[in-house]
């Protein structure tokens, strides 16, 4: 089995993870700081969002030098040693490749300004209509327009995020071969691959006007193109062939069809992708449209990934997600059975489980007190937008609360001291005020935290092989309950999930406790017996060998 198909991947949105010089910015220092708590939880890959330099429109994701280290964050020789201390613990580095758009402070989109410069095509200009209108109708990710105008040339650029994000030109060889480069640069310093930042759009096959959308009008010309495939079978020809390396490619709107042929094995482009759809269920059609979370829909969705693909990126958040608990949840009296239930669930999937900063002590959404405390640029667009639109503050205030980016941005929460033990000085968003009852340091001391539950879990994981390569089998998906198995010629695990505040009587199998968020590790379960599952219990049983089917 592949190492990234073993180990447990932990993200970290550096900015927000451990701030060492005071300046409330988190920073790499901060990263090696913490490089033996990680080796402790049992974490054998980081993701960093991306360190790159960087303007900051939109937190790194706009990147300006793809060759040198966000200067907040430190310098190249603090990454080099990141690099090597984190080896020294066995735990492999994999970088964010932001390549559908650069930052406009980059040096090629400032060259390219200039209509006669060679740079001129590593972008996307075009004349507006001779009716003064932009050059089409497309909507952005970010509630805007996608063209710019620069008075210079008469021109517009395209831009599918910020403005201050400007999408290459992928019918120019010149660009793919800088993006090699970039990425064999990377590799050459040692690190382990690439998480690809909405990977599946940088292929845009053509500039009509697209079909008129509630949002992101013109992605049927650009959501996984053959164009996209033929780069990343050449990326992987190329570049990621020549090293022991993986990539995880972010992947917009993508159905389990186009999924398949953006990760399939034997078409030799991404090794898994993040797919979007179990994000969705509490949204409609875009995430400012608030509806229920349901369970059941939940579950049905994973059921259904889990079916399509060979192997799946899993995670339940990210840097652009609300916290689960906060999102799935709906009695926060039981937040602590609720994360270990999480995390049984998360980790038991068949894939590779990726867990963001945070998410290992169960941090909950910011609870911000005022809009101005808000950082995130989409959620600015989309504040501004709502205005435009007149919808009452109320409702905006609704909207932001439960989907801006920076419900997952807070500080993490190391202690219960001033900021959360972040940094001495106040941070550049503003900390979650219950890092008194949420941190590190107190999780650590009790047996029964969420944090040590993670650790044991993932421990569990890399030590039952059906958890790790068995096959995924649906046994039944209710209102509340989610019973699957992982199988394999051997063994056979059955995990069972419970997703609400009461009890829940199933019948269960002959077996043995593995693990579970309110039974000992090792109970014998013998004979069919109705067994009442307690509210948001989580539990995996090994099946015995004379198993009743
Ligand atoms: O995100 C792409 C993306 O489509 C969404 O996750 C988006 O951030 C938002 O949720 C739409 O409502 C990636 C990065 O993860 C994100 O942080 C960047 O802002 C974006 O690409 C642009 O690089
Ligand atoms: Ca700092």
């Amino acid at each position: 089995m592949e190492w990234w198909k073993e180990r447990v991947v932990y993200q970290i949105y550096p900015r927000s993870f451990v701030d060492t010089n005071g300046d409330g910015i988190g920073d790499i220092k901060g990263i090696i700081e913490k490089l033996d708590y990680l080796h402790d939880l049992g974490i054998g890959i980081l993701w960093l969002s991306p360190v790159y330099a960087s303007p900051n429109k939109d937190n790194g994701y706009d990147i300006s030098d793809y060759y040198s280290i966000h200067k907040e964050f430190g310098t190249m020789e603090d990454m080099d040693l990141l690099i090597k201390e984190a080896g020294i613990r066995d735990i492999k580095i994999i970088m964010d490749l932001v390549i559908n758009h650069t930052s406009t402070e980059h040096e090629w989109f400032i060259k390219s300004r200039d209509k006669n410069s060679p740079y001129r095509d590593y972008y996307i200009w075009r004349k507006g209509k001779s009716n003064g209108k932009l050059p089409n109708n497309w909507t952005s990710f970010f509630a805007e327009d996608c063209w710019e105008y620069d008075e210079a040339s008469d021109e517009y650029y395209l831009h599918l995020f910020a403005k201050e994000q400007a999408d290459l030109n992928f019918d120019n060889p010149a660009v793919i071969k800088e993006i090699k480069d970039i990425m064999t640069f990377w590799l050459e310093k040692g690190i382990a691959g690439f998480r690809c930042d909405v990977i599946n759009v940088i292929y845009k096959s053509s500039l009509e006007d697209g079909k008129k959308k509630l949002a992101l009008t013109g992605s049927e010309y650009y959501i996984s193109k053959e164009g996209t495939h033929n780069i990343l079978r050449q990326l992987r020809k190329d570049v990621l062939s020549k090293y022991d390396c993986f990539t995880v490619g972010e992947t917009v709107f993508v159905t389990p069809s186009m999924g398949k042929d953006l990760c399939d094995k034997a078409r030799e482009e991404l090794d898994m992708i993040f797919s979007f759809e179990h994000m969705e269920i509490d949204q409609y059609f875009v995430k400012w449209f608030p509806r229920k979370f349901s369970s059941k829909r939940f579950a049905e969705t994973i059921a259904k990934w889990q079916n399509a693909l060979e192997w799946n990126a899993l995670y339940f958040e990210n840097h652009d997600q609300p916290r689960s608990i906060s999102r799935m949840i709906k009695d926060s009296k039981y937040r602590q059975e609720a994360g270990k239930m999480l995390a049984t669930l998360l980790l038991s999937l068949k894939g590779t489980p990726f867990i963001y900063q945070g998410q290992e002590i169960g941090m909950t959404n910011f609870d911000y007190t005022s809009l101005d405390e808000i950082m995130d640029v989409e959620s600015k667009n989309v504040y501004a937008l709502a205005k435009k639109l007149h919808l009452p503050e109320w409702y905006i205030e609704k909207m932001i609360r439960k989907a801006s980016r920076d419900n997952a941005r807070t500080p993490m929460q190391w202690e219960d001291s001033l900021y959360g033990g972040f940094s001495i000085s106040k941070p550049w968003l503003k900390e979650n005020q219950n890092y008194g009852l949420i941190n590190v340091k107190s999780q650590q001391k009790d047996k029964e935290s969420i944090l040590n539950y993670y650790k044991e879990m993932i421990k569990v994981r890399r030590e039952t092989l059906p958890l790790l390569e068995g096959d995924f089998k649906v046994i039944s998906i209710d209102k509340n309950l989610f019973v699957f198995e992982r199988v394999t010629k051997q063994e056979v695990n059955r995990i069972y999930i419970n997703f609400s505040n009461k009890e829940h009587n199933i019948m269960t199998v002959d077996g043995e406790v593995i693990i579970g968020n309110y039974r000992n590790n090792g109970e014998r379960i013998l004979g069919k017996q109705t067994l009442a599952l307690k509210a948001y219990e989580g539990l995996i049983i090994k099946r015995f060998k004379t198993m009743d089917k």
